[in-house]
């Protein structure tokens, strides 16, 4: 099947950054909503990360008629029971600054220790076609909460995330090595994998 248009259907610009880097060997476009005029609000309502995946990537494939994919992300911190997981993104409010929500994870893990401080970065990718079939691919990362916010690259949650590999947080990763090891980077590799075995040259 010949493919020639990709929407991503993400409004986080710092996700679209790295899926581009990341797919930038596929000889289609990927197209962001924005690049595609669409302004639409997505109710995530799913309680998985690929329940959100799948309503974000059918709801535009729907929309669209084109074939569509979406990523849903989250940081799980053990020692909050998972938290903020599915709901990361909205985690003390949607505008709540990360500066704010980065300071909180910190403030609630002040009594733990070692590897009580451990946490994983998940990513969902879904990919929706207009006849209705649904792909889904997963990614994971390992760390641990940092004591306190370093490194400018990346967004959201880097800069306390700890990759005790690099002894460096995502966000003092240089992008190619943070997409090279990340949630983001494994599970879009894996979906390239899974179109490729679908017959889908992208
Ligand atoms: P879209 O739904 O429009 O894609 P979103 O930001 O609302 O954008 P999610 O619901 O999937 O996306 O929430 C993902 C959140 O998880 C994201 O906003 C960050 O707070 C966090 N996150 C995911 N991947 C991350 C990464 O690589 N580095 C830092 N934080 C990350």
């Amino acid at each position: 099947m010949e493919v020639n248009k990709i929407i991503f259907a993400t409004g986080n610009e710092g996700k679209m950054k790295e899926i581009r880097e990341i797919m930038h060997d596929i000889s289609h476009k990927i197209k962001s909503l924005k690049e595609e005029g669409l302004e639409v609000h997505i109710e995530e309502n799913g309680t998985t990360f690929e329940e959100n995946a799948i309503i974000k990537a059918k709801t535009i494939c729907e929309m669209t008629g084109e074939i569509v994919m979406a990523d849903d992300s989250g940081l799980e911190v053990d020692y909050m029971d998972k938290q903020p997981g599915v709901y990361s993104a909205r985690y003390l409010g949607e505008d709540t600054p990360y500066s704010i929500k980065n300071a909180a994870i910190i403030k609630n893990l002040e009594n733990a220790k070692g590897d009580e401080r451990s946490a994983r970065f998940v990513c969902v990718i879904a990919t929706a076609f207009p006849d209705g079939r649904i792909l889904t691919s997963r990614g994971t990362i390992e760390g641990l909460i940092d004591y306190q916010e370093r490194g400018e690259n990346g967004f959201g949650y880097d800069p306390i995330f700890y990759v005790p590999e690099y002894s460096l947080t995502s966000a003092q990763l240089e992008p190619d090595v943070k997409n090279r090891i990340s949630h983001r980077g494994k599970a879009l590799r894996l979906m390239k994998e899974k179109l490729k075995n679908e017959g889908i040259d992208c």
